[in-house]
């Protein structure tokens, strides 16, 4: 399938209205996260790595916050555990209806990959059960803060015990200089894919209160109080990062 370039943030908008994953993004959802996520392929391959790793025999690897289904391709290609499949879940129906695309194109051509089943639900809505390895890549940040420690509690309950959970995300940070200089390096890493400062402005101001980050050691401590053994990070590209936390 072939993806367009993002221009949806080119033009002045009077009122930007707030962000949605709706058709119009994820029309574009591919070309848009690489261009603003610094980091984001070399995520999805570590992702494919991890679950060649940790998914074992006769367990479900899920991927929450799927979207066009980048993480559960590239852990599709790793996994060699037996009578495993991957769940994809995301409630926005327009990334669903194109990963599904994706899917038929592939299944077509690869025999004896895990398979993937696709689940449009809310995340904060599903049972996780005999989990090897869950997946959320830069999804939790865009839940309400209120709600990510049940989510945090479900998923440890679903995950085997010695799964893992990989938490990808845009991070916060507690000391106000280094913020200030994390958010202005992402400015420019996405000035340097292309995009203008009406562009990034006018995203900045639609994520606004949609996406919330917070602070690896706020992320560290909900996954400790939520039973996990371990939380360290394993990746992170100025503001964008990603960790593993093991039961
Ligand atoms: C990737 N993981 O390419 N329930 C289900 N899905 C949700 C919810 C929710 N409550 N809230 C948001 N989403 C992907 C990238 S994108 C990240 C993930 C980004 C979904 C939403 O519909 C979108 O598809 C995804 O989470 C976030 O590896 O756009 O920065």
């Amino acid at each position: 399938m072939n993806y367009p370039r993002d221009s949806l943030y080119s033009q002045p908008i009077g009122q930007v209205s707030t962000f949605v994953f709706d058709d119009q993004v994820a029309n574009v959802f591919p070309d848009m996260i690489q261009r603003s996520v610094p980091g984001y392929q070399m995520m999805i391959a570590a992702i494919g790595l991890l679950a060649g790793r940790f998914a074992s025999d006769d367990s479900i690897c899920y991927d929450l916050g799927c979207s066009l289904g980048a993480a559960s391709f590239a852990m599709q290609q790793q996994i060699k555990a037996k009578r495993c499949h991957i769940v994809a879940i995301d409630n926005s129906s327009a990334m669903l209806k194109r990963f599904e695309t994706l899917l038929c194109q592939q299944t077509l051509n690869q025999d004896g990959l895990v398979p993937i089943f696709l689940k449009c639900a809310d995340i904060r809505d599903v049972h996780i059960e005999k989990a090897s390895i869950v997946v959320l890549n830069f999804t939790l940040q865009f839940l309400p803060i209120a709600d990510r420690q049940s989510l945090l509690a479900t998923i440890y309950k679903g995950l085997l015990p010695k799964g893992a959970l990989i938490i990808s995300e845009k991070l916060a940070f507690d000391d106000a200089r280094q913020h200030e200089l994390h958010m202005n390096l992402h400015h420019e890493f996405k000035k340097a894919q292309g995009y203008s400062d009406l562009e990034i402005s006018q995203k900045r101001t639609a994520l606004e209160n949609v996406l919330v980050p917070e602070t690896f050691a706020q992320h560290q401590q909900r996954l400790k109080a939520v039973g996990f053994a371990s939380a360290e990070l394993w990746f992170q590209y100025f503001n964008f990062a990603s960790f593993i936390a093991l039961k």
